[in-house]
């Protein structure tokens, strides 16, 4: 079976996608440096719940079953480390477990720094997020380039590489005609922190890499993720993924339940017109799995948009007021002077059909998912803090 290497396996997204994949039959090995859970710790925000080691949860997994993950901890950034996993000495020091399975056909990239408050914070967490995740993508790019041209990278990009352009906003590329000719390059791209320009200078390393040398490369450009339980995850409460619902770590639907759950008021940010595009974690699963399945030949950058439906931070905001109201909870709404610099009013209207065509079934936010994550969350009421909910990272 295909044989697959996800970089950043210990994060929100990366152990769920690595249980998935493990489930369908793929061998998995996933890499950490444990940057989410040692800045998690550095910054003192807590997190919803402890979660065992990558280790500990490799070996849980197999325990539950008999599927093995394979587990490396490391650093990326450093080069030797990433081209380890491409030359034949893979992991070498570093691996927990004895053998690898040999050059990865796919790689799956989450190995990044990926908060837009962490990014700026000041010129030192803006210097880590940027030698992090440039550093991390390009060590990929060479290692690629120099040992398996052929491996598929599936990376994990963001809708906020396109900002909130007052056009609609197209699948990665767009057709511009000047001066009676015509060519096609990348959508334009303008973010709206320097997390999110990490992940448009990771598109242009890639499609480098793709010109240059052939690679294949998926770009999945994501929208904020929200949920906690995945197909894979509940059969045991410890598998569970890390859940933030702070300032720095928690995308904006966890937070607003968390805060519901706790009597905080709801933290819209300014005039709270902010729209994106949203998708269950589970959806983020399909969506990698789709991609997996349909690599791009020799040379090709693939781009897609990764949100099932887009909602304002109001609407956000109303529904889970709504649910919250109907579960018990008296649910208040403050809008607060906006910490962050974007745009509070805005057209939004992006494309996103290339992984529904590809057999994605999104699961949308309805009030009995809404539900169920108040419930999820409520289990662990007494672990909330409520200093940690805000306080005032700006730029
Ligand atoms: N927001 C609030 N109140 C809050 C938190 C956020 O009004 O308490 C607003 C933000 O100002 C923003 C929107 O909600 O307008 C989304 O914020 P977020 O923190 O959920 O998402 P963002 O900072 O954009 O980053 C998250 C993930 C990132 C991913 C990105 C996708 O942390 O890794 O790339 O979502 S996207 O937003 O499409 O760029």
């Amino acid at each position: 079976m295909n044989n697959i290497l996800i970089l950043g396996g210990d994060g929100y997204l990366g152990w769920p996608t690595a249980m998935h994949f493990s489930e369908l039959g793929y061998d998995v090995t996933v890499v950490d440096n444990y940057f989410r859970r040692n800045a998690c710790t550095e910054l003192d925000v807590g997190m919803l719940y402890p979660v065992p080691t990558l280790i500990e949860r490799a070996k849980i997994w197999h325990e539950k079953t008999g599927r093995e993950i394979k587990v490396a901890i490391g650093d990326l950034t450093d080069p030797e480390f990433a081209r380890s996993f491409f030359n034949g000495r893979a992991g070498y020091q570093w691996a927990v477990n004895e053998k690898f399975s040999g050059i990865p056909e796919t790689v799956i990239h989450y190995a990044e720094q990926p908060s837009a408050p962490y990014s700026l914070m000041d010129y030192k967490h803006a210097n880590i997020t940027l030698s992090n995740n440039l550093l991390v993508t390009n060590n990929l790019v060479f290692a690629l380039k120099d040992f398996s041209p052929e491996t598929h990278v599936v990376h994990v990009g963001t809708m906020g590489e396109y900002g909130t352009p007052n056009i609609d906003i197209e699948e990665g590329w767009l057709e511009i005609e000047h001066n009676g000719k015509k060519d096609t390059f990348l959508f334009p791209r303008q973010a709206s922190s320097l997390y999110h320009t990490t992940k448009i200078m990771d598109t242009d390393l890639f499609w480098f890499g793709v010109r240059m040398w052939d690679l294949r490369v998926t770009d999945l450009m994501q929208g904020p993720v929200y949920g906690v339980e995945t197909d894979e995850s509940v059969i045991d409460s410890r598998l569970k993924t890390l859940f933030n619902y702070d300032e720095i770590f928690g995308t904006v639907l966890n937070r607003f339940i968390t805060q519901a759950i706790v009597g905080y008021p709801l933290t819209v940010y300014g005039k709270g017109g902010q729209t994106r595009g949203y998708l269950d974690i589970r959806d983020t699963l399909q969506c990698v799995r789709k991609a997996v399945e349909n690599p791009p030949s020799k040379g090709k950058l693939n781009i897609f948009n990764q949100i099932m439906e887009t909602f304002s931070v109001n609407e956000l905001a109303e529904k889970v007021r709504r649910i919250g109201n109907r579960l018990g909870y008296g649910v208040e709404v403050k809008q607060l002077e906006n910490p962050r610099r974007e745009a509070e009013e805005h057209y939004y209207n992006p494309t996103y059909q290339g992984l529904l065509d590809l057999g994605v079934e999104p699961h949308y936010l309805t009030d009995e998912s809404l539900e169920k994550m108040f419930k999820l969350v409520a289990a662990y009421k007494d672990n909330i803090r409520k200093d940690v909910i805000f306080r005032g990272v700006k730029w």
